[in-house]
């Protein structure tokens, strides 16, 4: 390439990125009444600094070509930071190994731009491949925790290329740069993923929400969403897990089943947004559903609406990983109001807003999963009932 076209190509390239990023986002239209969608996803791999997949010198090289190409951005934890909003995003390169990232917006809906460099977070030791999917949270201790899943080939099984161990990583920082890494969460299960770190003291010990599972990734092979105390965090144990969130047959959570981000603390208790995943004849399905605990025990669960609360929705349906949406970040602002971040297929990511008033409301006064096709008839058609009433009391009013 002559010089005077790579450096108008870089041009270009610069000027797109900055549009992107510079890009106004607003709530979608017609929402469900529970959450309002944003049009844009947050970030996306084009999101990414160019200076961190291109070469910009032209000796090196000539064809401005991209060097190191990052494959997809999903799967934020998130805080607010600041007086604005940070996401500790998943990276994924074209090489298929994920990394953490900070980007960061004034307003948690759009303008987001990562920080200069990806997190280095320390290795525990060099059999550790792949990092993913963290989850932030501000103990009480005074630091900031990120857990999260570190998973590296199972050895055991030395002809199976595929076969893996999620454990849970925990690290904890003051500013999002230096990390301390702590040993990995130990538990009577031989895999962890979706481990999450309690915000609050629980009679003077820290406590897990855990997903234990006997086999790397295989739907049924875990109880659900478990729960456990750990007295030192830098040697943690949990040595027992009771299941706080179990499956069930013919659910959305029928397969398996984890908690997204930390619990939001509110006056009616502790809320809960988690995923459900069930198999299917296309693959696994991840949607998001929430429920409530006890503020006083949080161990145990006071509410359980029925059905998922987020399924993906037109493009974000397809990519890398179809018919995905997954949470495990989202921020309790001041003033009420809730932004949920989610990626979507494995590929970007996405925020939708709400209010804690709204999703109490939906905590409480969704039906429960009625189970049999039956009684979710029943469950509508009283609902229909109620419905007509009203319309007919309108009516006599009217006529009257
Ligand atoms: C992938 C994760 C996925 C897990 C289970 C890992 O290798 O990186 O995205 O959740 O496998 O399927
Ligand atoms: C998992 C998660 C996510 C991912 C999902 C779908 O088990 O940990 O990282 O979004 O699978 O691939």
């Amino acid at each position: 390439m002559k010089p005077k076209e790579f450096k108008q190509k870089l041009k270009s390239l610069q000027q797109a990125h900055d549009a992107l990023v510079k890009r106004k986002n607003r709530p979608q239209k017609e929402g469900n009444g529970i959450f309002d969608r944003y049009q844009h996803p947050v970030l996306t791999a084009e999101h990414t600094p160019l200076n961190w997949r291109y070469d910009f010198n032209p000796r090196t090289n000539p064809h401005l070509m991209t060097r190191l190409g990052i494959n997809s951005v999903f799967n934020v934890g998130a805080m607010e930071w600041n007086r604005g909003i940070v996401l500790m995003a998943r990276v994924e390169g074209w090489d298929r190994k994920s990394f953490f990232a900070v980007a960061e917006s004034p307003n948690g809906t759009d303008h987001f731009r990562f920080w200069d460099y990806p997190v280095q977070m320390p290795e525990l030791d060099d059999r550790e491949t792949n990092l993913y999917d963290m989850r932030l949270v501000r103990h009480e201790d005074g630091w900031i925790y990120g857990t999260f899943c570190a998973e590296r080939h199972d050895d055991r099984r030395s002809g199976d290329l595929s076969a893996a161990i999620a454990r849970c990583g925990i690290a904890r920082t003051k500013d999002l740069l230096s990390w301390e890494r702590l040993p990995d969460l130990k538990t009577p299960a031989l895999h962890q993923r979706n481990c999450v770190l309690h915000p609050e003291w629980i009679n003077g010990q820290y406590a897990f929400y855990t997903r234990p599972m006997n086999d790397f990734a295989a739907t049924g092979s875990g109880d659900g969403i478990g729960w456990g105390l750990v007295k030192d965090i830098t040697q943690a144990e949990v040595k027992t897990e009771k299941i706080i969130d179990p499956r069930f047959y013919h659910s959305i959570k029928e397969g398996k089943n984890g908690l997204g981000p930390a619990p939001i603390k509110t006056p009616k208790g502790w809320l809960h947004l988690a995923h459900g995943v069930r198999n299917t004849a296309a693959g696994m399905r991840y949607v998001l559903y929430l429920f409530l605990c006890d503020l006083a025990d949080p161990s145990k669960q006071i509410c359980a609406p029925g059905g998922h609360f987020m399924a993906p929705e037109d493009d974000e349906r397809v990519g890398d990983v179809s018919n995905v949406v997954f949470s495990n970040g989202w921020v309790a602002q001041k003033n009420g109001d809730v932004l949920i971040y989610y990626g979507s297929s494995d590929t970007r990511t996405h925020v939708a807003k709400t209010t804690i008033e709204k999703l109490l409301d939906y905590c409480q006064n969704t039906p429960p999963d009625a189970r049999r096709s039956i009684l979710c008839v029943q469950q509508r058609s009283r609902l229909i009932e109620l419905n007509l009433k009203l319309n007919l009391r309108a009516k006599r009013r009217i006529t009257g």
